[in-house]
């Protein structure tokens, strides 16, 4: 059969029909049909039992939105940091901000304040919204900025709020808020409504400009794809979608919360992960849709906790964000006893995120993840000719969209190493394409390590390690590991007279980034190998080494 997804000059467009994307913010979009289910569960915590209806939820992120603006004097494009686990109160927390006109700059809840600060400084936050068990890395993570800034607390439990700062409940559930101030909110779709950190392909992580039109884009493109699977909610019929994946990655943003929430769906929310938890979650609430990292297939195909019983109401599994085995997928078949309707997806933070997505029904070779989703246009490169390669040839994968950012902020150099000339954007994978346009990654070509789907930017942890009094230069690579796909391993040049102690480097490191990131190989090296140039050889490092 002669594929029609290929085009002359070697680009590979979507095997679906392009759809029209609305011209309206992310807020309206997520928004648009809410009264059809004003009395449905948005989200509720499956720990606690703890939600709201569409309808409380619209109520209290429109009260948040205007004492945001009244009491904080947000302003329209000032960014809000939010530094939470999956609490219920997530998508009130950022739809009241982007109803404010503000940008949502997300921060992992188990960072420490040595990367909270980072963050805040580059994004230029205007206010923290946290727990108040985070309250103290906030605290210090702004006494080393420099900086104060309001903290809005977002209240688990009876515990008060911790002095100076303002509880979250206060500002929702506020009757007496004049609302008019919402009215001078002007924010349209070619606005920034995001901005999440990403390392891209080489360096620390940078701001990600994601507008309106990017998000609203990427939850149209997934709705053909992806909403059969959803079962699309109907008035009969609720989907509950299982969240585990967190909130603060443009996965769960995207395609968890936005793409959710326009539809209707119930989130049921997991804020600290453990087994058991998790499958009586499953059972309690009857969880029928569930996205995941591979880290989570291999536990739902191991864990004694998987049974038929606790996976008796999943009918779709999503997996997405590292490479997958597929050897996991059968044994995780094998728990649940049936064979469900599984499904991978490709994406990165840079393309809101999601780039291809396998169809129901899939079950050719589970490592793939699909053609690319509609609008969606792909090109396979030599990365050292940039000439394009054909089908079934391996080379970087480069993306055109709706769904691609609009770049990194403030920082052109790395836009212009991050867009071709003709504005393609290099995603630093290798991948396949077959005939069909179905998409394989094989590898990646960037630095990046990727520990049970988290970014690991080896660039901060060798900022990390050159801080320790005793390193003169360092350099960090990723090796495969059984259980999180991949781990940091660390090349260390002491300073002259220094003894080689890994396990005080070891918690040097500690000390300063969250516990995914953790170095605790380390090999003593006489001289980093470099390129002319200066960059690190890691290619070599990994050869010799690993
Ligand atoms: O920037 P990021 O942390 O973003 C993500 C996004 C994951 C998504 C997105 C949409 C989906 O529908 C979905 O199922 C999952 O993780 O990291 C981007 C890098 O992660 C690797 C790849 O190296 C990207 O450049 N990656 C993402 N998905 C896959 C993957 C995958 N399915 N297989 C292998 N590697």
């Amino acid at each position: 059969r002669k594929s029609s997804v290929w085009n002359q000059d070697k680009t590979i467009k979507s095997p679906f029909k392009d759809v029209e994307i609305p011209n309206c913010t992310l807020y309206d979009y997520v928004w648009q049909n809410l009264d059809r289910w004003p009395e449905r569960t948005l989200a509720v915590c499956s720990t606690t039992g703890r939600g709201y209806t569409y309808e409380q939820a619209f109520k209290l992120s429109n009260t948040f939105a205007a004492n945001l603006r009244k009491k904080f004097s947000v302003r329209d494009g000032d960014a809000i940091a939010v530094m939470l686990p999956n609490v219920p109160d997530y998508p009130i927390v950022s739809l009241g901000i982007l109803e404010a006109g503000g940008v949502i700059t997300s921060i992992n809840p188990i960072y420490t304040a040595h990367e909270v600060q980072r963050q805040l400084v580059l994004s230029d936050a205007k206010i923290v919204v946290t727990l108040p068990e985070t309250v103290n890395v906030i605290r210090e993570a702004l006494a080393i900025a420099k900086k104060q800034l309001p903290i809005i607390t977002v209240r688990t439990n009876g515990n008060p709020a911790p002095e100076g700062t303002v509880l979250f409940n206060e500002l929702s559930e506020d009757l007496s808020v004049d609302k008019s101030c919402l009215k001078e909110v002007r924010r349209s779709a070619n606005d920034i409504c995001l901005l999440p950190y990403s390392s891209g392909t080489t360096g620390l992580p940078k701001g990600v400009e994601l507008s309106h039109r990017n998000i609203v884009a990427n939850c149209e493109q997934i709705n053909e794809p992806l909403i059969k699977c959803d079962n699309e909610t109907t008035p009969t019929h609720q989907d509950r979608v299982m969240v585990v994946l967190p909130f603060f990655h443009i996965y769960a943003a995207t395609v968890l919360m936005f793409h959710k929430i326009s539809l209707g769906i119930k989130l049921v929310t997991l804020d600290k992960f453990q087994p058991e938890t998790f499958f009586d979650a499953m059972v309690k609430y009857k969880t029928n849709v569930l996205f995941v990292a591979p880290p989570l297939v291999l536990l739902m195909g191991s864990h004694p906790a998987a049974t038929e019983k606790s996976l008796q109401h999943l009918e779709v599994l999503v997996n997405g964000a590292a490479p997958l085995s597929g050897s996991d997928v059968d044994r995780f078949f094998g728990r649940a006893k049936r064979k469900l309707d599984f499904r991978q997806g490709y994406g990165l933070t840079e393309t809101s995120p999601t780039v291809a997505i396998t169809q129901k029904g899939w079950d050719k070779n589970y490592s793939s993840t699909g053609p690319p989703i509609p609008n969606t246009h792909l090109r396979i490169i030599d990365p050292n000719t940039f000439e394009n390669l054909g089908p079934n040839q391996t080379g970087e994968i480069l993306i055109k969209g709706p769904q691609v950012m609009r770049g990194y902020r403030n920082n052109p150099e790395a836009n212009n190493e991050a867009f071709t000339a003709d504005g393609w954007f290099r995603t630093g994978d290798l991948a396949v394409v077959d005939e069909d346009g179905v998409v394989t990654i094989a590898d990646r070509l960037k630095e990046l390590i990727k520990v049970k789907g988290f970014q690991v930017p080896p660039a901060e942890l060798e900022a990390v390690l050159r801080e320790h009094p005793s390193i003169n230069d360092a350099a960090v690579v990723g090796v495969p590991h059984p259980v999180n796909g991949e781990v940091p391993k660390a090349f260390v040049v002491l300073k002259e007279g220094h003894n080689k102690v890994s396990k005080e480097i070891s918690e040097f490191v500690k000390e300063r980034v969250a516990p995914y990131k953790r170095v605790n190989d380390i090999v003593f090296l006489d001289s980093i190998p470099k390129s002319a140039s200066g960059k690190i050889l890691r290619k070599e490092l990994k050869q010799k080494y690993c």
